[in-house]
């Protein structure tokens, strides 16, 4: 595969991702940030970890994974998990970069991306590392898609599996139904 090839699959692959986590910024009623943050600390220690919420996106993916192209079970996991924090958020979310979100990070965060006050630009960058986390975490989640088509079960995606893949990622972007 060439590098331009490469970077079109990597950019379908991506926009399949960004598709199923946009529905996650809608916050619930009265204080949205504190209540949001609460959601997402699984373990109630006030702090949100990396770990705790890899735990949270993985389930609303699975979710999603298992809804398959049932529309109505799509809906349901979206709204089960409509305060999950993305984990783009999250680091961006974590101003000091030591992988947990305080309160105080979550509500500057929220405060800006959620409420929209104040200028993007105000958020925190997403570091180098930032970046390494997010491409992993991420892969994980490709690699679940992909290996749905790894027909001879041998954990690896040759070229006519990747073909199959593409073509069902395809389909389902012009809106019919995969084979
Ligand atoms: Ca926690
Ligand atoms: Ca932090
Ligand atoms: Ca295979």
């Amino acid at each position: 595969m060439g590098r331009a090839d490469m970077r079109a699959w990597v950019t379908a692959l991506m926009l399949t991702v960004v598709a199923c986590s946009v529905s996650s910024t809608i916050s619930g009623e009265g204080d949205g940030a504190t209540a949001r943050f609460g959601v997402n600390d699984l373990d109630s220690n006030g702090k949100l970890e990396l770990e705790e919420i890899k735990k949270v996106n993985r389930e609303y993916r699975s979710a999603l994974l298992a809804a398959g192209n049932d529309s109505k079970a799509i809906k349901n996991a979206e709204q089960k998990y409509r305060d999950n924090l993305p984990m783009r958020s999250f680091l961006i979310a974590d101003a000091n970069d030591d992988y947990v979100v305080t309160l105080n990070e979550f509500e500057a965060w929220y405060e800006i991306d959620v409420n929209g006050k104040g200028k993007i630009s105000d958020l925190p960058k997403l570091s180098e590392k930032d970046v390494e986390v997010y491409g992993a975490f991420k892969s994980e989640w490709h690699w679940i898609l992909l290996l749905a088509f790894d027909n001879d079960k041998d954990k690896r995606i040759d070229e006519k599996e990747f073909s199959a893949y593409m073509i069902a990622e395809e389909m389902k972007a012009a809106g019919y139904k995969a084979k």
